[in-house]
C-alpha cells in the first residue's frame, strides 16, 4: 500500500484530474481516497543527491503514520510513509495536506495584535517581546488581582499530547480551574468512568487485533485513525475473528462487519443493557472471575441505594468494609478493601439473590443489575433501538461464543449521550462479565502510562497548594459543576465554560490561552459560542491560521507545525497493533517560516516569564526522562533510533500486582475489584448501575416535533461521522483536500431525497427550530429513511472575515443545536449529544465559495525567485483576505 506523490503543481494536478473522473461529489468515502492513491502513483519521484530524506512522523490526526520528507534546498518536495510500527508503511490522503498547509499562503507567521475593536479583523505585526510583555501584564493581573481561577485554558483535541499536558502543567499550577475544550464531548466521560468501574480507561485503544476472537467497533469508524486499522481487522478476519459494528449507519467498517447493528441513533444503553441480560441468561459469565474479581455479590444496602458499608451498620465501622453472603459457610462475610482481603478463608460470593444482613433484606449488586436488564429482552430492545431481533440475537450469541477474548474499540459518538456515563459504564460491565479484561485478545488495563506526558508530568510534580485548595474546594468553586471533581480540571467542559462566561457567575473568568483547538466552530451553537467567548477580557490564541475564534482573539501568536518540531511523538487513538506502546521520532523537515515558535517552547517561556517551575529545564530536558525507559537519549533517538518500544503489554495484570500503583493483586478501584456496581458513579449522578434514558431532540422524546417522521421536524441528524481528508475543521484551506472534497456532503436515503424533492449535488438546508446550515447531497442507502448524517466542522477559508467569519456560519453542522449550557448533559461527565430532530430542502449554493478545481488555486504555496515561500501580510490581513475572494458571481 505504499504510495508516493511529488507535491508539485503537476502531480496536484493529475491529483484534481482523478478525483474529477471519480466525481468530486461521489462520497467522502474509499472513492475519493483512492483517487489520491492512483494520483500519488502517477506523480514522478523527485529523488537526487541535493535532496536529504528526514524520518519523522505524520500529526495530520491521531495516527502518527511513520514518513520520511524528501527535501531539498530547504523546501519539502515530498512524502512518503516509512514501515513503522503501526502504520505499516501505509498513510492516508491527509498526510498530503502537510505541504498545503506549512506552505499555504494564509498561514500566519509573525506574532500579531488586533488594533481596534476585537473582532473587526485590524491586526496589526508585533514583536514577541511585546506580546510577551502584554500576555505577561495580562495574566499577571489576573492572578494577582482576580485570583488564578480566572485563567482560562483550551486546547481542544489531542492533536499534540505535549503541548496541551505542558499547557494543563502551568494553568493548574497557576491555580486554573477553567479548561474550555472538548473533554467532556470526546473520551474523557468515558475514561472517567472507566476510572471508576477498571481502574483506568481501556476501550479506547487497549485492544489487540492479533488475538482477538472477536472485534466491536462501537460507534467507532474506520477513516478516523490510519489506514493501518482497516489493515489490522482485515487480517483478524482472515484468521477467523468475527469483525461487530455497533453503528447507525452503513460505514466502511458496517460493510466488512460479520454482526452489523444498526441502531436507532442515541439508543446505546439499550443495545448494552439487552446484551447484559442476554450474557446473564444465557449463563455466558465467566463465573470464577465475576466472583473472585468483580464486586457483583456485595450486598446493596436498600436504604441508601448503595453498597452495604460497615460504617452503615455499626458506630466507628470502616466504610471500605464490604458484605457479601458467602456460599461456602452460608453466613454473612466481609470483604476489606484496604487490606484487600476476605474476612475468612475460601470465601465464595454468591452473586446473585437478596440475603439479611444487619436486619436489612439486601440484594446482590449483581441481581440488581439483572433486575434493570431483565425489561431489556429482544423484542423491547428492537422496538426501541429500531435493530432486527434476529441482528440483536446474533450479537448476544457472537459475543458469548467468542469470550473470552473479545475487545471493544470505542468512537467518540458514545460520549455524546445524555448517559454517556451509563453507557461507559455498561460496555465495561459487558467485558468484565464475560471475562473479556486482562486476558489476550480482550481489552488490557495499563496502571501507568509510562511515557504519557500527563502522567509524567503529574507524578513528577506535586500539587502546587493552590491546586490542593482547589480540590478541596470544589462545590465554592463551582465553576465546571460536577465535572470538575471528576476529571481535577482536565481537559474541558463546554457548558459550564459557556455559562460562566454568559453569566461570569460564580466568578469572572479574565483571561484565555487558546491553542489546538477552534471551539467557535466545534461545539454548538457556535454564533453564540463566539459572542460568549468574546465576553472575555483577554485572549491569546496559538494557531496558524485567523478562523472563527482566532479572529476574536487580542493577540495571535504563530504556531509551528507538525513536521517543523521535535517530539516523543505516539499515537493517542487506535493502534490496537501490534499490542507494544511504541514511541516515534518526529522531527522538523523544514526549518521554521517568518517568526514561528513551537508551541511547548511558547509555554516554557511565558512559564519563566511567570516564575511557574515547569520541572523540567524545556522539551528536551523532558524527552530524555520521557524516553528513559526505552534506555535511549534525545539526540540519539533523533539521530538514529526513531522508533522504540517502550512497554510490551502483558495480560493477567490483576493477579500479579501489574494494575495497582501499591503493586498488590487487584484493581485500582474504591473496592479493588471491577466496579460493577458502582457507588462513585451514584456519587456524580447517573448511577449506580446503568440505566436507560431516552436522548434529547429524539423522535420519542419530541413526539409532536418529529410526528412519526411527519412533524415539522421529520428527521433524525446525525453529525460528525469522520471523512478521510478532514480532521474537524483542519484542512480546508488544503487544495489537496478541497479539489477531492470541496464541500460538505450530507448523506440521504434515496427514499427521503425523492420525497424532499433532492437530487445528487443539490445545495440542502438543514434546519432545526434553533437554527440551520446548508452541505450537498449525497443520495446513499448507508443511512436509513429517518435519519441524514452531516459533515461536522465546515468553513471556507476563501472567505473573509466579513463574510461570516470565513464562511463558519453558512455549512457548519454546529448552527443546527442549541447552546452548550442549553442540552441536558449527562451529570457525571457533562456530555452532551450532537443529535437534532431536523428539516431539510432545496437550497442554493452559498456566495463567494470556490466553485471549480482551477479556483482552488487560490490556495496554492507561492514561492518566489529564491524559492522562499510568502505568506499573508500581517499588517494587511484584512484586504488580503477580502481580495481573494473572487469565486463567487
Ligand atoms: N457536530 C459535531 N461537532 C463536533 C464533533 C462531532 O462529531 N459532531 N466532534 C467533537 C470532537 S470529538 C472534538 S475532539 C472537537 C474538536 O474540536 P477542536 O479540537 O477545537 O478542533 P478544531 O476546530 O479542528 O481546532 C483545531 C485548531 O487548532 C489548530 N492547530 C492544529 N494543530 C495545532 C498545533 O500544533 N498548535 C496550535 N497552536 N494550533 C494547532 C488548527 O489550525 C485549528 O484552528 O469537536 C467536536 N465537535
Ligand atoms: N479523519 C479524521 N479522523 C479523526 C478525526 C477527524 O476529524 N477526521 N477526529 C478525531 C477525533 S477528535 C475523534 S474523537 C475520533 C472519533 O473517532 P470515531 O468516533 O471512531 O469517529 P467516526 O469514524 O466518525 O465513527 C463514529 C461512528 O459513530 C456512528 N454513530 C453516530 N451516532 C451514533 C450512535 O448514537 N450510536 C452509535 N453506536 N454510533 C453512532 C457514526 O455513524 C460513525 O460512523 O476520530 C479522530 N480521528
Ligand atoms: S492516518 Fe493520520 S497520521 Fe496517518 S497519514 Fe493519515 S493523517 Fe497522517
Ligand atoms: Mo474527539
Amino acid at each position: 500500500m505504499a504510495v508516493q506523490m511529488s507535491v508539485t503543481r503537476r502531480g496536484f494536478v493529475k491529483g484534481a484530474a482523478v478525483a474529477g473522473a471519480a466525481g468530486v461529489l461521489a462520497g467522502a468515502g474509499f472513492g475519493s481516497w483512492s483517487g489520491l492513491v492512483e494520483d500519488a502513483q502517477a506523480a514522478e519521484s523527485v529523488k537526487d543527491d541535493a535532496v536529504s530524506v528526514i524520518p519523522s512522523a505524520c500529526r495530520q490526526c491521531y495516527g502518527r503514520c511513520t514518513i520520511n520528507g524528501y527535501v531539498k534546498n530547504g523546501v519539502l518536495e515530498r512524502i512518503e510513509p516509512i514501515d513503522g510500527f503501526y502504520s505499516e508503511g501505509t498513510v492516508c490522503s491527509k498526510a498530503y495536506s502537510i505541504f498545503d498547509q506549512i506552505y499555504s499562503p494564509l498561514r500566519i507567521v509573525y506574532p500579531m495584535k488586533q488594533v481596534g475593536e476585537r473582532g473587526k479583523g485590524q491586526w496589526k505585526r508585533i514583536t514577541w517581546d511585546e506580546a510577551w510583555d502584554t500576555i505577561v501584564s495580562e495574566f499577571e493581573d489576573a492572578r494577582q488581582n482576580y485570583g488564578g481561577k480566572t485563567l482560562m485554558y483550551n486546547n481542544g483535541t489531542a492533536r499534540d499530547q505535549f503541548n496541551i499536558h505542558c499547557l494543563q502543567k502551568l494553568f493548574h499550577d497557576m491555580g486554573s480551574v477553567g479548561g474550555f475544550g472538548v473533554g467532556s464531548i470526546c473520551k474523557m466521560g468515558g475514561d472517567f468512568v472507566q476510572k471508576a468501574v477498571v481502574g483506568n480507561p481501556c476501550t479506547w485503544s487497549n485492544w489487540d487485533s492479533t488475538k482477538s476472537n472477536a472485534i466491536i467497533f462501537w460507534g467507532h469508524g474506520l477513516f478516523a485513525d490510519g489506514a493501518y486499522t482497516a489493515s489490522m481487522v482485515e487480517r483478524a478476519k482472515e484468521r477467523g475473528a468475527k469483525f461487530i459494528v455497533i453503528d447507525p449507519r452503513y460505514t466502511a467498517a458496517s460493510r466488512i462487519a460479520d454482526v452489523w447493528v444498526p441502531l436507532r441513533p442515541g439508543t446505546d444503553i439499550a443495545i448494552a443493557l439487552c446484551l447484559i441480560r442476554g450474557l446473564l441468561e444465557a449463563n455466558g459469565m465467566d463465573e470464577d472471575f465475576v466472583r473472585e474479581w468483580t464486586d457483583s455479590g456485595f450486598l446493596v444496602n436498600p436504604d441508601t441505594g448503595r453498597l452495604l458499608k460497615e460504617s452503615d451498620v455499626r458506630e466507628g465501622g470502616s466504610a471500605m468494609k464490604y458484605f457479601v453472603w458467602d456460599k461456602t459457610s452460608s453466613s454473612l462475610q466481609s470483604w476489606d478493601a484496604e487490606a484487600l482481603q476476605w474476612s475468612a478463608e475460601g470465601v465464595v460470593p454468591e452473586i446473585f439473590g437478596t440475603y439479611e444482613a444487619f436486619g436489612l433484606s439486601c440484594q446482590t449488586g449483581l441481581q440488581a443489575l439483572a433486575d434493570i436488564a431483565k425489561e431489556w429482552t429482544i423484542a423491547k430492545t428492537s422496538e426501541v433501538t429500531w435493530v432486527e431481533p434476529d441482528t440483536l440475537q446474533q450479537l448476544i450469541d457472537t459475543y458469548i461464543e467468542c469470550s473470552p477474548g473479545v475487545s471493544i474499540s470505542r468512537g467518540q459518538k458514545p460520549d455524546n449521550n445524555n448517559n454517556a456515563s451509563g453507557l461507559s459504564q455498561a460496555m465495561n460491565i459487558i467485558m468484565a462479565l464475560a471475562g473479556n479484561y486482562e486476558v489476550e485478545g480482550g481489552n488490557w488495563i495499563k496502571a501507568t502510562q509510562p511515557f504519557m506526558p500527563y502522567a509524567l508530568f503529574h507524578a513528577a510534580t506535586p500539587f502546587p497548594p493552590e491546586k490542593v485548595h482547589m480540590l478541596e474546594n470544589l462545590d465554592e468553586l463551582a465553576f465546571n459543576g460536577p465535572t470538575a471533581k471528576i476529571y481535577g480540571q482536565e481537559w474541558g467542559y463546554p457548558y459550564s465554560a459557556v455559562k460562566i462566561l454568559r453569566t461570569f457567575e460564580p466568578f469572572e473568568p479574565r483571561v484565555i490561552w487558546n491553542a489546538n483547538s477552534n471551539p467557535v466552530m466545534m461545539l454548538t451553537a457556535s454564533k453564540d459560542v463566539q459572542e460568549v467567548l468574546n465576553r472575555i477580557h483577554f485572549h491569546v490564541s496559538a494557531d496558524f491560521f485567523l478562523n472563527a475564534t482566532t479572529e476574536i482573539a487580542d493577540i495571535f501568536l504563530p504556531a509551528l507545525m507538525p513536521n517543523e518540531v521535535d517530539r516523543v511523538e505516539f499515537p493517542t487513538n487506535n493502534p490496537g497493533y501490534p499490542a507494544n506502546q511504541t514511541v516515534v521520532c518526529r522531527q522538523p523537515f523544514v526549518d521554521p517560516p517568518g517568526e514561528c515558535m513551537d508551541e511547548v517552547d511558547m509555554i516554557f517561556e511565558l512559564a519563566k516569564r511567570l516564575k511557574v517551575d515547569m520541572h523540567w529545564k524545556d522539551k528536551y530536558d523532558f524527552y530524555d526522562f520521557q524516553l528513559k525507559p526505552a534506555g535511549v537519549k534525545w539526540k540519539e533517538f533523533k539521530e538514529s533510533v526513531h522508533r522504540v518500544v517502550i512497554e510490551k503489554v502483558s495480560y493477567g495484570k490483576h493477579k500479579t500486582g501489574g494494575l495497582r500503583m501499591d503493586k498488590r493483586p487487584g484493581f485500582q478501584t474504591s473496592t479493588g475489584k471491577v466496579n460493577i456496581f458502582c457507588d462513585e458513579l451514584e456519587a456524580f449522578g447517573n448511577g449506580p448501575l446503568p440505566f436507560y434514558i431516552e436522548q434529547v431532540n429524539s423522535p420519542l422524546t419530541e413526539p409532536a416535533l418529529y410526528g412519526e417522521g411527519k412533524g415539522e421536524y421529520p428527521i433524525i441528524l446525525i453529525t460528525g461521522g469522520r471523512v478521510h481528508q478532514y480532521f474537524h475543521t483542519e484542512y480546508r484551506e488544503s487544495e489537496r483536500m478541497r479539489v477531492i472534497h470541496p464541500y460538505p456532503m450530507v448523506d440521504i436515503n434515496p427514499a427521503t431525497a425523492e420525497r424532499f424533492g433532492l437530487k445528487e449535488g443539490d445545495w440542502v438546508s438543514i434546519e432545526s427550530r434553533y437554527g440551520s446550515c446548508r452541505q450537498v447531497c449525497h443520495i446513499t442507502n448507508e443511512v436509513r429513511e429517518e435519519m441524514i448524517h452531516a459533515e461536522h466542522g465546515w468553513w471556507y477559508p476563501e472567505l473573509s472575515r466579513d463574510e461570516g467569519m470565513h464562511g463558519s456560519w453558512v455549512s457548519n453542522i454546529n448552527m443546527v443545536f442549541p447552546p452548550p449550557d442549553e442540552i441536558p448533559y449527562d451529570p457525571a461527565t457533562g456530555a452532551l449529544p450532537y443529535h437534532m430532530l431536523v428539516k431539510i430542502s432545496k437550497s442554493d449554493m452559498p456566495e463567494g465559495i470556490v466553485r471549480s478545481s482551477e479556483e482552488f488555486e487560490l490556495f496554492s504555496p507561492r514561492f518566489d525567485e529564491s524559492g522562499a515561500a510568502s505568506f499573508i501580510d500581517p499588517d494587511n490581513v484584512a484586504a488580503e483576505s477580502a481580495a481573494r475572494n473572487g469565486g463567487g458571481e
